[in-house]
């Protein structure tokens, strides 16, 4: 058994590490807002935009009413820290006009970028569990639209991210 390694939000990695993002799309020009989000990622100093998975539309999950998503999986390398790394995901989505502030929770969204997996290449997964971020993303699992295109990308990591949360802990 691998025990899973917890990774300090804060600091650069020694090398670039590897990173799975998931994108979401569910309102106004849903297919312009991803070609954005892979071109910001793409763009960003600090990051390289190693794959992009197809992108999928799928039935959304979480309070009625909400149309359908466009869902991706894009896999990055990067040195910047997780901290930062999010902090460039945040930027991402309010170019899209992302407003929180008027955002009921699962709901409709121009443009949502959430960290999936930190360091792909650690044999458990890397734990960050800080304010503000949690990886893996705690509800990757259960989240098809998440899955299938992770699975394009990485199968055998899709395999292990599909297993129960409890193998987070220790892979
Ligand atoms: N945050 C903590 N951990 C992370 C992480 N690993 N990656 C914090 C990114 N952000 C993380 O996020 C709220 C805060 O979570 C952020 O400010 C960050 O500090 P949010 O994007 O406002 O919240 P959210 O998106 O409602 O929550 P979350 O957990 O990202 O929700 P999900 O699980 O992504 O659900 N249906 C379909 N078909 N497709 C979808 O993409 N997405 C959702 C959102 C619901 N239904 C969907 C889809
Ligand atoms: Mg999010």
């Amino acid at each position: 058994m691998t025990t899973a390694r917890t990774i300090d939000p804060h600091a650069k990695p020694d090398r670039p590490v590897t990173v799975f993002v998931a994108i979401g799309s569910n309102m106004g020009d849903r297919s312009a807002h991803m070609d954005h989000a892979f071109r910001a990622l793409a763009s960003t100093a600090g990051i390289r935009l190693l794959r992009q998975s197809s992108v999928h539309e799928t039935a959304p999950v979480g309070p009625p009413g909400q149309g359908p998503y466009l869902n991706a999986v894009a896999e990055i390398s990067t040195d910047l820290s997780p901290h930062a790394l999010l902090a460039t995901l945040l930027q991402i989505e309010s170019q899209r006009g992302r407003d929180r502030t008027r955002e009921v929770r699962f709901g409709p969204r121009t443009l949502d970028l959430d960290m999936l997996i930190w360091d792909a290449s650690l044999p458990g997964f890397a734990r960050i569990d800080a304010p503000g971020l949690t990886v893996p993303h705690p509800r990757m699992h259960e989240r098809p639209f998440v899955l299938l295109p992770l699975a394009e990308l990485d199968p055998e990591m899709a395999r292990r991210a599909a297993v129960s949360p409890v193998h987070f802990v220790s892979d």
